[in-house]
């Protein structure tokens, strides 16, 4: 079998942090490219010199011109600016809609048949973007957040319940912002809803800290925003595709009429596989929860009527 590439736009914290999981897991050869001279070089010697280490053999290349791209089985973005303190992701808008679309009509030149996962922020808006100036059908493209909301959520109720993390599973649909959705009627422990295990007090007190996880970090680190959770979130959506693993994931997906909403880029259920986006769920909502997934549509729509690109 043909080893398989994976190229990270963006050898930031994000970039880096997905680079070396890719290497460590070993699930393909990894293509770092930014636009700082030196800095996807330097990162990728540094992590290849971890080999011998880690015992990998994923070969890892640092550069700067896309044609060293060429032939990507997976392609994921992460360039673009983070947040600061005080920032909302919204705020990044115009200024990253201009290097993810710069970004992406570079690499479709050299990699037209990748799976494309975005993670630039605002995350939705920004997959609607790439979509655009990739020309990618929907079942090649989605942008991750619903992975990294799902396991802030599932290491909170973790940690409270003192159970194994192994044992929690969480789902969060809607945008990546304040308006997402987590479900903790869709949450449970090996299989328990938490709502048979937690007062309701605690329960939103949880989820509350969930809608503002990003927030969370970017507070404490004062000069950029989450990079270990978001990679290891970017990382299994590649193992579930590359390795055909068929995980049932909440991801950005491009919802054609699904769940009442048309035309753009929200996170819902979706089944990852070889193909990508094999299949979009679509579940029986409350009428509560079926409102708080169209608020979120709402906002999303807001955010691309304001693009400038
Ligand atoms: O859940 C999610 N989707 C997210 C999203 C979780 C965490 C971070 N999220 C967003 O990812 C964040 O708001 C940012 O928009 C991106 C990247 O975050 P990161 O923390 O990795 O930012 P860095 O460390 O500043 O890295 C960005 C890199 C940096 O090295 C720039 O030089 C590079 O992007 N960059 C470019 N690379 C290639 N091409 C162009 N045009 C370019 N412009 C900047």
């Amino acid at each position: 079998m043909a080893r398989k590439k994976i190229t990270v736009i963006g050898a930031g914290h994000v970039g880096a942090t997905v680079a070396q999981l890719v290497a460590y897991k070993q699930l393909g050869d990894v293509c770092l490219i930014d636009v700082v001279d030196g800095l996807p070089q330097g990162k990728a010697l540094d992590l290849l010199e971890s080999a011998p280490l880690e015992n990998f053999d994923s070969r890892v290349v640092g550069t700067n011109d896309y044609a060293d791209t060429d032939g990507s089985d997976i392609v994921v973005i992460t360039a673009g600016l983070a947040r600061k303190p005080g920032m909302t992701r919204e705020d990044l808008r115009d200024k990253n809609a201009g290097i993810v679309k710069s970004c992406c009509e570079e690499v479709i030149k050299h990699s037209p048949d990748c799976f494309m996962i975005v993670v630039t922020n605002p995350l939705d808006t920004m997959t609607y973007v790439a979509k655009k100036y990739t020309g990618l059908d929907k079942s090649r493209i989605v942008g991750m957040a619903g992975v990294l909301d799902s396991t802030r959520f599932r290491s909170f109720i973790a940690t409270e319940l003192d159970v194994s993390m192994e044992d929690v599973s969480a789902t969060v649909l809607g945008l990546h912002g304040e308006d997402m959705v987590p479900m903790p009627r869709l949450s449970s422990v090996a299989g328990i809803p938490i709502t048979e295990l937690l007062p309701k007090e605690k329960i939103d007190e949880m989820v509350e800290r969930t809608k503002f996880g990003g927030a969370e970090i970017v507070k404490l680190l004062k000069t950029g925003s989450a990079y270990y959770a978001p990679g290891a979130s970017v990382v299994n959506m590649v193992e579930s595709v590359l390795l055909e693993k068929n995980r049932l994931v909440a991801a950005a997906a491009y919802l054609e009429g699904e769940y009442g909403i048309d035309g753009l880029f929200m996170g819902v259920p979706v089944k990852l596989g070889a193909k990508g986006v094999e299949q979009v769920v679509e579940l029986n909502l409350t009428d509560e929860e079926k409102a708080a997934l169209h608020k979120s549509a709402e906002a999303v729509k807001h955010s691309m009527e304001s693009l400038k690109v």
